[in-house]
């Protein structure tokens, strides 16, 4: 599959017959994995998760940030990088439930990259109490299911978000999201009486194109299907501490 854009071709050229736009292109994709592993690294040697969020503007993201924050607060000390092209809308939003955030705001970029991230992640460990350590890393990427999926950011779980507004046709036309994720939410159930949304085609859909992908429905308004994930997330959550 072509890693600049996921379109299904081996690889092509995106430059329109300029070479080296291409060789430049790959050289992106590797600082950028380089990167990215230095990231895993140090999140390895903190004993820290790190998750990845992927969608299109207004799947619910920040939603469900914020109620899992409300969830998980009590027991872990939470983390958050917020990806998006302006604004610091949503930082405040997660700091309001009790996470540590801090904004990346990309400047026109659709994408957050692995340098943005160590740095962010660092700006984050400075808001940290003495002897406070973070147990879990919640990173909203910037809003669109194109380019997030071609950047590492040194994640242990990549999460690809669909909302029953949205249709279900996601996973066919943007393949590689699917493709490059561990998890699989279906947002906003709720509304499934008001949608023409069948939820296990989607999925069955989505598992054809990843048959690893584990699978979440949920309303973070009526509630349904969040103590699936928050369980889920804290299994994670201890297995990265050893516990
Ligand atoms: N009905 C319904 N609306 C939701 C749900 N989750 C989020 N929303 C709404 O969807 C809109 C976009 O949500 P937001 O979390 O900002 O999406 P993001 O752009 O992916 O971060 C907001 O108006 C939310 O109130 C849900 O589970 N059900
Ligand atoms: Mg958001």
């Amino acid at each position: 599959m072509c890693d600049v854009c996921g379109c299904g071709a081996d690889s092509h050229d995106h430059s329109h017959g300029n070479v080296k736009t291409v060789k430049l292109e790959e050289s992106l994709f590797k600082e950028n994995d380089r990167l990215a592993q230095e990231n895993r690294k140090h999140f390895d040697g903190k004993n820290l998760l790190a998750v990845n969020l992927i969608s299109s503007p207004g799947s619910g993201k920040t939603s469900l940030l914020e109620k899992t924050i409300e969830l998980l607060k009590s027991r872990y000390t939470i983390g958050v990088l917020e990806g998006d092209i302006e604004t610091e809308r949503d930082a405040d939003r997660v700091r309001a439930k009790g996470a540590y955030a801090i904004q990346l705001t990309t400047g026109g970029a659709c994408h957050l990259e692995a340098g943005l991230v160590h740095k962010g992640f660092h700006s984050l460990e400075h808001q940290l109490k003495e002897g406070e350590d973070l147990d879990v890393l919640f990173i909203e990427n910037v809003g669109n299911l194109v380019c997030p999926t071609s950047f590492d950011l040194g994640e242990h779980v990549r999460v690809v978000l669909v909302s029953v507004p949205e249709g279900p046709d996601k996973p066919a036309k943007y393949p590689k999201a699917f493709r490059t994720a561990d998890v699989f939410i279906i947002s906003k159930i709720d509304l499934l009486p008001h949608f023409d949304f069948d939820l296990e085609k989607v999925k069955k859909e989505a598992l054809s194109l990843n048959p690893k992908l584990k699978v979440f429905t949920l309303s973070t308004v009526s509630g349904e299907g969040m103590d699936e994930w928050i369980s889920y997330v804290e299994e994670l959550i201890k297995n990265k501490k050893g516990l």
